[in-house]
């Protein structure tokens, strides 16, 4: 069996992605870590509790970060709803989540279970102080995914995705980190990997509670990502960041670059700028990129996913 950690700030694509973790045989999901981001904490920690519930999993959750580092939070309802999960009016989960910090959880989980997978599905924050914490978790994580960054164009400003946009510095703390980053940006989402309304009705058509509350929870979003790129259709973020922890294979081309944050610009903020060239590697521009990005280990990027595994997997996993 894998180990996985989860960390999400757990809104309706969260959710779908935490379902497909939850639904793989050969995967034990170690926990759930909250962080605020798309929600305050309170509701991603109850989001995550209610997922949980619908899976007829007792996986343990533990609150983490309630705001980012240094600024304040700002979420998204406007994208999944006041509650994360489409404004359905959902019950109450009947868990609790943990006494224990998500952080001393975290750093607990890295070093009892040595080569973890760690998925992020929010902001970074709790990951950056679990960090700060204890540095040597870095060695001892297995692979690092991480949802987030946007090397083509992004969801908040046309320079970043949200889960980066939020807390910069804490982003920038990760992937200056020996965390063996890969990264599954917001553009895998998109194009091919959008389910359909004929997809859609499909998954509906299964009839589990979880294919009911998979579409349910995210019918905001689906208007959401309508209005923001005129594609129509359902847009899972985190959930195609699960398929490729799950299945590296999904990823179909990958590559690897140093990625630096940009925490200063207000314009840029949050921007993953990706080496593509690797032009940092030259003798000429190494002096300036160092200054600009700090010295940090390459991570690896997922330029394409296998959309049509990507699918089979989410509705294997809706279907028990
Ligand atoms: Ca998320």
């Amino acid at each position: 069996m894998r180990s996985f950690l989860i960390d999400t700030d757990t809104a309706s694509d969260d959710a779908v992605a935490i379902m497909m973790a939850l639904a793989a045989p050969d995967v034990w999901v170690l926990a759930l870590t909250t962080v605020a981001g798309n929600v305050g904490l309170e509701q991603a920690t109850s989001n995550a509790l209610l997922t949980a519930e619908i899976c007829g999993s007792d996986v343990p959750v533990f609150a983490g970060a309630g705001r980012p580092l240094i600024r304040a939070l700002q979420d998204a309802h406007w994208f999944h709803g006041y509650d994360g999960l489409g404004d359905h009016g959902y019950p109450a989960p009947k868990r609790r989540h943990e006494r224990e910090h998500a952080i001393d959880a975290i750093v607990r989980l890295a070093h009892a279970e040595p080569g973890l997978t760690l998925v992020t599905l929010g902001p970074l924050t709790n990951i950056a102080l679990a960090l700060a914490r204890d540095p040597e978790i870095a060695a001892k994580i297995g692979r690092c995914v991480v949802m987030g960054g946007a090397p083509c164009e992004g969801n908040v400003t046309p320079a970043a995705e949200f889960n980066i946009w939020v807390d910069p510095e804490a982003a920038r703390a990760v992937f200056r980190s020996r965390l063996k980053i890969e990264m599954v940006g917001w553009h895998v989402s998109r194009g091919a990997s959008v389910l359909s309304d004929e997809e859609i009705a499909a998954i509906e058509a299964l009839g589990t509670a979880k294919a009911h509350f998979a579409i349910q929870s995210n019918s905001r979003a689906r208007e959401a990502y309508h209005t923001q790129t005129g594609e129509i259709g359902l847009s899972l973020a985190d959930p195609t960041a699960m398929a490729v922890a799950l299945d590296r294979t999904v990823g179909l081309s990958w590559s690897r670059h140093r990625i630096a944050i940009e925490t200063q610009s207000e314009l840029t903020r949050g921007m993953t700028v990706v080496d593509r060239l690797n032009v940092s590697a030259d003798a000429n521009n190494a002096e300036v990129w160092d200054a600009a990005a700090g010295e940090h280990e390459a991570a690896h990027i997922v330029w394409t996913i296998d959309s049509g595994r990507f699918k089979t997997m989410l509705k294997a996993a809706l279907a028990a």
